[in-house]
């Protein structure tokens, strides 16, 4: 492929709810635009972005796939990316590098929860949009319907660029509202030339086309003008008023189609080319403008053979092959040897790219997903990626004892492909803690831990990190004396204990007076209050909110040692601690369902029974509800599960810590008889 002008290049991510028919929609397009020879399909795993094994086995998109096409002269890079919001951190990161997204929206079910979140992350970037609806071959699918959804809930700038002939099993074609003309069903093949419009639906498309020019002339006064006097406008200037109104994100043009049969794919083609601006005319990023080339890394994929390969977008200059580049996190540099086009799983090799292009390169040495690598060292400040956090973790060990190192090196490869899959130790459990963003995230993470690394592991639940406190002052003494042969031991003193405010934090205060302890000694004895700490006498968790006063105490010239000192202050805390009324915590997370209307009572009594507290309820999309609330940790370690069998898999959620809190007195007896138990199990063992 020649080198396209940055004014000719147009980067548009696919973006919509689960299985709206992206990848379908990207599969049509390519080859409309003869990018390939035959129209794959998601079901018999052969399109060209879903190239992945776990994607064919799922047939659904995990990951963002670059593909690139030519249309009119223009190159059209398309970021094909996953709707199931598992996967939302190449979505998230694709939409940081296109002026443009094309929105799925399935047209049974209409706007669906992703599609509103999607929207308001396209508000926020100020993305010029074009809506595609699907599925219009399938029962019960409603164009017209759908088109409403969009303008309630979205939108009331979205208008409509083109509307079906006939429905669900009679679809015939789509009608071009714009060139008004008819597009009649290809059936898979390639979309020929249009034709009139069948009479059948010609009073309609007046009608719609009425809308549309009502529409556009609204967002340009002197053609509002000319339009109230002439009652008329040129197909040219629609055309130039309805591209700024897009380019401003005035309006929002609504096609549909069926992807599966490659019907309203021309249309759709046309708007892309006609609605989404270039990199000219928007440019991304003003803090790269100036010196030299600048490219923005926003996907790394990890491949146990070919290595690190890392997409990118030009955002200044043009990037060759064989230059240097610096990385402006590590600020080390970069040789870029070969650069790749990708077509999905496909690359060639390319010279360079200019800007505003989208491009891959293999092989740099330290260089991840939200690098900047620019031409010199120089400071600039870019809008990072941001993430969601993991929603819930599990407890990962390997099968074979002895894979321990291999697992996490594995884990680590994973989790420079996708952010949102994290790996760390809990301190206070000691386990390797995998988190993501939903059941089917880990999933495949683990399957892809046997596949590409060879490594099996199992997954449990994790435990809850509890931490253990005190609700009383209290006051005691450690007294260590020891007279062995030789030399003995002796450290002795009292400290008090206050409970701090907000169980949190450690303080530490010296309060004696006279020398009764040498100076040297007093250290030792915070040293040993705090390693008593790590494992509270309630329940083995680590102790939290705790002033100790070290009030008083005494020394012997020849015995006492450092040693001995952090003996007695351990002893001195655990007495004191007994006394001091000590309690359990538990984490208690803030949690955000999003499920049908219907499913409300259900979900809401299932959070009552696991101890939640409602905070608030509010619309959220087409017959969906939005519900806040507080749950303790222990209580949705497995919460995916329920809420996916009381929603029917409609509903989803996020979670995220809050603070700490006293665990109510009969479940914290269990826990503490719980822990107790096993500490005599691990004695006895
Ligand atoms: N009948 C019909 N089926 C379609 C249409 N578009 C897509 N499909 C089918 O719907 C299913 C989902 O399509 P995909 O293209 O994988 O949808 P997606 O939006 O990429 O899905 P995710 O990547 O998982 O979010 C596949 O089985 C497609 O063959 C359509 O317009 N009509
Ligand atoms: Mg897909």
């Amino acid at each position: 492929m020649p080198a396209f002008e940055p004014s000719k290049i147009r980067n548009v991510a696919v973006v919509g709810h689960r299985g709206t028919g992206k990848t379908s929609l990207v599969e049509a397009m390519l080859f409309q635009a003869g990018a390939t020879n035959r129209l794959g399909s998601v079901e018999a795993s052969t399109t060209i972005s879903d190239w992945d094994e776990d994607e064919q086995r799922r047939q659904m998109s995990l990951a963002a796939s670059v593909c690139h096409l030519e249309w009119q002269g223009r190159k059209i890079n398309l970021v094909d990316t996953p709707g199931d919001p598992g996967f939302q951190a190449d979505t998230l990161a694709s939409l940081r590098v296109v002026e443009g997204a094309l929105m799925a929206v399935n047209g049974v079910n209409g706007v669906e929860v992703q599609t509103t979140r999607l929207w308001e992350r396209c508000d926020n970037l100020g993305l010029c949009r074009v809506v595609f609806v699907t599925m219009l071959d399938r029962e019960r699918a409603d164009f017209f319907a759908a088109l409403e959804g969009l303008r309630s809930q979205l939108s009331d700038r979205c208008v409509a660029v083109q509307i079906p002939i006939g429905h669900e099993h009679e679809l015939k074609g789509i009608v071009d509202l714009f060139h008004m003309r008819a597009y009649l069903d290809p059936g898979g093949e390639r979309e020929s030339k249009p034709v009139d419009i069948p009479e059948e639906v010609a009073a309609q498309a007046a009608e719609y086309r009425e809308q549309l020019v009502d529409s556009v002339v609204e967002t340009d006064e002197a053609l509002m003008e000319r339009y109230l006097e002439e009652g008329e406008v040129s197909g040219e200037e629609l055309a130039a008023a309805l591209k700024n109104a897009v380019v401003a994100g005035e309006l929002f043009p609504v096609a549909c189609g069926v992807p599966t049969k490659n019907l309203g794919t021309t249309g759709l083609l046309d708007l892309l080319v006609e609605g989404i601006p270039s990199p000219v005319k928007k440019p991304l990023e003003a803090a790269v403008d100036g010196a030299g080339p600048a490219a923005f890394v926003f996907k790394t994929v990890a491949d146990p053979f070919a290595g690190r390969i890392n997409v990118f977008r030009v955002l200044a200059g043009t990037l060759t092959s064989d230059s240097s580049v610096v990385n402006s996190r590590t600020h080390g540099k970069e040789r870029l040897g070969a650069l790749l086009l990708l077509q999905g799983k496909d690359h060639e090799q390319a010279d360079g790219f200019p800007e505003g292009d989208i491009g891959a390169v293999a092989k740099l040495k330290d260089t991840l997903t939200g690098d900047l690598l620019l031409s010199e060292d120089k400071p600039v400040e870019l809008q990072p990626l941001s993430f969601p956090q993991p929603v819930m973790s599990f407890a990962i060990t390997p099968k074979a004892k002895g894979d321990e190192e291999k697992m996490a090196a594995a884990l680590r490869r994973l989790a420079e492909e996708d952010p949102t899959l994290t790996l760390r130790r809990d301190e206070q459990t000691g386990e390797q803690l995998l988190g993501g963003l939903s059941q089917i995230h880990v999933e495949v993470a683990v399957d892809r831990l046997k596949r590409r690394f060879g490594v099996e592991v199992e997954l449990h639940q994790p435990r809850v990190p509890y931490l253990e406190t005190i609700r009383k002052e209290s006051r005691s003494q450690g007294r260590y004396k020891k007279q062995t042969g030789g030399r003995g031991q002796f450290g002795d003193c009292h400290i008090v204990l206050e409970p701090l405010p907000g169980h949190e934090g450690y303080e530490f205060v010296d309060k004696i007076v006279g020398g009764v302890i040498p100076q040297s000694f007093r250290p030792a004895v915070d040293k040993g209050i705090q390693e008593a700490m790590t494992t509270g006498e309630l329940a083995g968790a680590p102790v939290t909110g705790v002033r100790v006063l070290l009030v008083d105490g005494s020394y012997h010239s020849v015995d006492s040692s450092e040693m001995a000192f952090k003996i007695a202050g351990s002893m001195a805390f655990k007495s004191a601690y007994e006394k001091a009324d000590p309690v359990l915590l538990e984490p208690i997370m803030s949690l955000e369902a999003v499920v049908p209307d219907d499913t409300v009572g259900a979900v809401n009594g299932d959070l009552n029974s696991r101890r939640g507290r409602l905070h608030g309820m509010e619309p959220s999309g087409v017959g969906m509800t939005a519900i806040k609330a507080e749950v303790p940790m222990s209580e949705v370690l497995t919460y995916s599960q329920s809420l996916t069998s009381l929603t029917g898999g409609r509903g989803d959620y996020t979670l995220a810590f809050l603070r700490y809190e006293e665990v109510p007195g009969h479940i914290a007896q269990r826990l503490v008889e719980e822990a107790k138990r096993e500490r005599e199990e691990a004695r006895a063992s």
